[in-house]
């Protein structure tokens, strides 16, 4: 018999202790953090699940790379093997750091979109929406709609709806759309992959509307081996082979390399034209630095150049992707509603549907979250009504796993968790706002929890009076 089981494909040099605190603790905590996750100190987490970005333990590998870190203002060769690294994998012509994500999303956004236009994306992530929405654009999701129902299984959920694409098109003209992006993974939707086909045809799309195509890559090597796993014609490919082919339809990314760079911080901003390339790289001057280091130190660009590689490791991506699905299938198995099928790099659990007496209006993704603190000092994050306003079509909570750092002993203790909030689920109340920002208010918001959110019990039986 040959052996199943999948194992960690490391082993551990350097260790981080981590510490409980009582319960009474963690409600005093809450209640001076305004119930709000984001304003609690690491040191009172036991498990930290609030994101897999920049939270990744770094390989040997990349802590000697990092040693070769050249910090040369201008020219250093960090940075040719940054872009070096980068071409290899994307093949897109230019490449432009950025201290994360969001910079290159800001510098993107700011060269392609003027107010009035709009982005169409599968789905737009957080930081993307508002940064696509601080021009002045309107930021439009059109995922398919099998991703708006939790329980259902989908192969590639994170898809983008073509026919909604085309019919947009057509109504507003693609001279109003400077571009259309997809997200791979779909963060929004559940970590879900989007297949190469999908790609292929949104590519087609845009192509004939002189619209190009701009891949949000944070999950890129997630992506690419669901489509492995899944897409037929993929499985003797490699990752590599298969990120490359997703990356020929595109004409440019953004990317956080804080998710599948395996980096602690640092980003980028790809493009195959060359005078938006020349435009953004005056306003990487302007705002992140010099274009051979953007806001980076040369170690992190190293540190990136080699992690890019690494998140493509086979082996690396068999074990991501089975430790994700555990999570995810044993607490389903007892009846949890989670979005199904298990994500990339996060389950999410469909708080709508595991707490059902709580009004959407009073966030039942803000109070499981809590709860989840509460119980086993575990941070997740809300992906609902408090991130995402009226543009909210679920109320999720993401067990967000950072890469390489938890053992399966962990994740076992988060079911278990999990599983003892949802015994006495019946228990939990709502909770509403009393302090938020202009936008991306989930970060800063202050919240309590409301005095009644049970629907009262109903009023006893009127028995006619039948004498
Ligand atoms: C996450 C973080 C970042 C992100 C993303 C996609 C698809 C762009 C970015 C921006 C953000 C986050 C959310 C909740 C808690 C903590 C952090 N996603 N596109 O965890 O990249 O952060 O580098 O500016 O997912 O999903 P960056």
């Amino acid at each position: 018999m040959s052996i199943r089981t999948i194992i960690e494909p490391f082993r551990i040099k350097s260790v981080e202790p981590i510490r409980g605190t009582s319960r009474a603790e963690r409600q005093k905590l809450l209640e001076e953090a305004g119930y709000n996750l984001f304003l609690i100190a690491s040191e009172a987490i036991l498990i930290d699940l609030l994101t897999d970005s920049g939270t990744s333990a770094m390989s040997t590998e990349q802590w000697a790379a990092m040693m070769r870190g050249d910090e040369s203002y201008a020219g250093s060769p960090s940075f040719t093997r940054f872009r070096d690294s980068v071409q290899g994998i994307f093949g897109l012509r230019h490449v432009i750091p950025t201290h994360q994500g969001r910079a290159a999303e800001r510098i993107l956004f700011n060269v392609m979109c003027k107010k009035g236009d709009i982005v169409p994306n599968n789905t737009h992530f957080d930081t993307t929406r508002a940064n696509c929405e601080f021009v002045g654009a309107t930021a439009v999701d059109i995922p398919i709609s099998e991703a708006k129902e939790p329980a259902r299984i989908h192969d590639f959920k994170g898809n983008m709806d073509t026919a909604l694409l085309m019919a947009l098109i057509e109504r507003e003209g693609a001279k109003k759309i400077p571009l259309v992006m997809l997200t791979v993974t779909n963060n929004s939707g559940g970590g879900q992959p989007v297949s190469m086909a999908n790609i292929r045809e949104v590519k087609q799309i845009c192509k004939k509307h002189g619209i190009p195509l701009y891949i949000d890559a944070c999950r890129f090597a997630e992506n690419a081996y669901f489509i492995k796993l899944r897409e037929p014609g993929y499985a003797d490919k490699s990752p590599r082979e298969i990120a490359r082919e997703m990356f020929s339809y595109a004409d440019g990314c953004t990317m956080s390399a804080k998710k599948d760079g395996l980096a602690n911080i640092g980003g980028f901003l790809c493009t195959n034209d060359d005078i938006l390339a020349q435009q953004e790289k005056d306003l990487l001057i302007l705002t992140e630095g010099f274009p051979t280091y953007g806001g980076l130190a040369g170690r992190d660009l190293e540190a990136i150049a080699v992690g890019l590689n690494e998140a493509l490791d086979e082996e690396y991506l068999r074990y991501r992707i089975a430790s994700t699905a555990f999570l995810g299938n044993h607490i389903a198995k007892e009846g949890v509603p989670i979005v199904q099928p298990p994500g990339g790099h996060a389950i999410y659990l469909d708080a709508r549907a595991f707490l059902p007496h709580i009004p959407v209006s009073q966030f039942p993704g803000v109070a499981l979250a809590v709860e989840l603190y509460l119980e086993g000092g575990i941070r997740s994050v809300e992906i609902g009504s408090l991130m995402f306003g009226e543009h909210a079509t679920m109320d999720l909570v993401r067990l967000a796993i950072p890469r390489r750092v938890y053992t399966q002993s962990h994740i076992e203790y988060v079911v278990e968790v999990i599983l003892e909030v949802w015994r006495r689920r019946a228990e939990i109340r709502g909770y509403e706002v009393v302090h938020q920002a202009p936008f991306l208010r989930h970060f800063t918001a202050r919240m309590r929890p409301v005095e009644v959110t049970a629907m009262p019990p109903p009023a006893d039986p009127v028995i006619p009076d039948i004498a």
